[in-house]
């Protein structure tokens, strides 16, 4: 019999790290007392896995019914009762051979167990082949499982679950197999915190950016592209653009000069650089130049997963001294990754993407100096994009303290020297920048440790915008040189930054974070004006000419629905301004101001509206009304 603690260490083996682990037990928990509903409600059904997951667990089974919402009543009134009936979590260790007895009649929980003693858990991961398994029990249900486990049913709340939906899903995943019924459920640790999460989903759902994308004709998905290959429409394309030239612009004037160089090449260049040993997965096309038949090795040609080797060679075009450096070189890059197709969606992880990249050659002595610079661009750039909660994490490579299992290649470059002074680097510069931030291992490039800034969406989740990265990997791979004050050649160090991140990435947080309504600065359309009658028709084409002419975005809405129509068209649309145009306004040279809130500003003089609209864009202020 293990001791409790053995029994801890093993189940907290396979948390995943994110994970709190008091909920993790709780939905592990939840999870065994919901098989239990599940099989008294339906004593055909055979209970196969049901993991924890973030947010709630989920659990699939073997049952040729359909539930219907009243089922699912029953089970979650059920699940409350064996709550209530407060039943310990009795563990128990059996050999293999009493488990297959015992799972006699679930073909899933016997093949699990086989699994086992072959030294796999039932994710299909490596686990020790310990003939010995352990099978828990609370009431009268008993599920093989490696805890751990909340000690009686009495430690969950009955008010902190709720079943969400129940759908297919394929025995391990294969469609091979057969289609499993798969109950969903959110739990936590009492009603309020269930509340505030059915909340948020609700706030997220309304600031989906890929709904929000369809509504504001922004960008779309197509089928015949694949998944991760969004198109940007003519008004997501405006963002980009306005995005691109405001963050060139600050680079510009901090140094920076601007390259265009080519998103493919030979795949000679990824093995020189180390892409194609570390990072080949992620590139495409996959080839293998041995079996492909072709036989000209120089046509081997593959798509860019990042612009380092690229701008590697704008620094090699020619000799360089140490009065050259830093040398800064920017491109809005664009890149090709072999995302995982389940991972891909909307606009914030795709496939192909367009980043805000830039390298820069320095000397040893420039490192810091040229950190702290990047985290003064970030720092302006973030407050006219109006982002204000982010946290700084210092990326490095393998833990030491988790050792890869045998056989395994490590992710990152193997120089452990390099590691050590890059990191020590990193913190260094963030510790003296004052900035607070967290360290997290196994999150590197392969070439070197980042410092990432990492936002959290709607949902909570985390996600890295700008990153700054020390690399001391590919300046060697290269073997780039400058010749130092003393005449001797010596090796520059690379940093590697994204400010604003890819412009996918960037305009998928801004749709959330605004909920669709741009600053004005970055609005797609700043001003809709809506004349009353077809006699102002031609007073509104007029202004809105004049108005396109000094670099708004206009849109003069001459179509036949009534005004309150194409006002409130407008302001689903989040328009800032609409401007009414009637007889009184042509008369007096004004328009009717109103506000995407809905808020009436009454009316004013063209060019009092004009001079406030200038105001409001050149501030890039995040209010309508400066
Ligand atoms: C900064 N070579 C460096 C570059 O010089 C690089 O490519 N770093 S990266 O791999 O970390 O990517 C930079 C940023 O691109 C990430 O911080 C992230 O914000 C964004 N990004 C990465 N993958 C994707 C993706 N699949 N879709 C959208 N954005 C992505
Ligand atoms: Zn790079």
């Amino acid at each position: 019999m293990a001791t409790e603690a053995e029994l801890k260490a093993a189940g907290d083996k396979y948390i995943p790290k994110d994970y709190d682990p008091t909920l993790y037990k709780l939905r592990h928990s939840l999870a065994h007392v919901l098989a239990q509903a599940v099989v008294e409600k339906f004593p055909q059904a055979k209970p196969t896995i049901g993991p924890p997951i973030e947010y709630g667990f989920y659990y699939d089974f073997d049952l040729d019914v359909n539930p219907t919402d009243g089922d699912l009543e029953w089970i979650s009134n059920r699940m409350k009762q064996i709550i209530k009936g407060k039943y310990p979590f009795k563990v128990r260790e059996i050999s293999a051979d009493e488990g297959r007895e015992l799972f006699k009649d679930n073909p899933y929980k016997v093949e699990l167990i086989d699994g086992l003693t072959k030294g796999k858990d039932e994710y299909g991961n490596e686990a020790a082949t310990n003939p010995t398994i352990t099978v828990y029990q609370q009431d009268t249900f008993t599920d093989l499982c490696r805890g751990p486990h909340v000690e009686t049913t009495g430690n969950l709340d009955g008010k902190g679950f709720k079943i969400t939906q129940v759908t297919g899903s394929y025995w391990r995943g294969d469609s091979k197999n057969k289609m499993l019924k798969r109950f969903h459920a959110t739990a936590w640790a009492n009603a309020d915190d269930l509340k505030a999460h059915l909340a948020r989903v609700e706030e997220a759902a309304k600031r989906d950016h890929r709904k929000i994308g369809r509504e504001l004709d922004l960008f779309s998905n197509e089928q015949v592209f694949g998944a991760g290959f969004p198109m940007l429409l003519p008004k997501g394309a405006t963002v980009r653009r306005l995005l691109e030239a405001f963050i060139t612009d600050y680079e510009r004037k901090a140094g920076y000069l601007h390259v265009y160089t080519p998103d493919a090449a030979k795949v000679e260049l990824y093995k020189i650089s180390g892409h194609w040993e570390h990072y080949k997965d992620s590139m495409f096309p996959q080839m293998d130049m041995g079996e492909s038949g072709n036989e000209n090795e120089d046509e081997n040609l593959v798509l860019r997963p990042m612009c380092c080797p690229h701008h590697i060679q704008v620094f090699k075009s020619k000799p360089r001294s140490y009065r050259d450096l830093p040398i800064r070189i920017a491109e809005l890059g664009k890149m090709y990754r072999y995302e995982r197709s389940g991972v891909v969606g909307g606009l914030s992880r795709v496939r192909c993407m367009t980043l805000n990249d830039a390298h820069l050659f320095v000397r040893p002595d420039q490192i810091k100096g040229e950190i702290a610079g990047v985290l003064s661009l970030m720092k302006k750039a973030y407050a006219d994009l109006g982002i204000t909660e982010y946290r700084f994490r210092l990326s490095k490579n393998d833990d030491p303290a988790t050792p890869l299992p045998p056989e395994t290649k490590s992710k990152y470059a193997d120089d452990p020297e390099m590691w050590e002074s890059s990191i020590r680097i990193l913190r260094e510069a963030l510790v003296e920048s004052g900035l607070p931030f967290f360290e997290a291992w196994n999150e590197a490039a392969f070439y070197g440790p980042k410092v990432d800034v990492q936002v959290k969406d709607t949902m909570g989740r985390e996600e890295t915008l700008s990153t700054i990265q020390l690399d001391q990997h590919l300046p060697k791979q290269f073997k780039l040189e400058f010749k130092d004050s003393d005449d001797t050649p010596k090796r520059p160090v690379m940093i590697h930054r994204g400010v604003i991140s890819t412009m996918e990435r960037m305009m998928s947080y801004l749709i959330e974070l605004y909920a669709g309504a741009f600053p004005v600065w970055l609005a797609p359309v700043q001003v809709a004006i809506v004349p009353i009658a077809d006699r102002h028709f031609e007073f509104a084409q007029k202004l809105g000419d004049s108005l396109l002419e000094q670099d708004y975005r206009v849109d003069v809405d001459l179509g036949d629905k009534r005004m309150q129509a194409k006002i409130r068209d407008a302001q689903l649309q989040k328009v800032p301004y609409v401007l009414v145009v009637g007889d009184k306004e042509m008369e007096a040279n004004a328009v009717a101001v109103r506000l995407r809130s809905g808020e009436d500003l009454g009316a004013k003089p063209v060019a009092e509206f004009v001079a406030m609209l200038e105001k409001v864009v050149r501030s890039r202020t995040l209010k309508l009304v400066p």
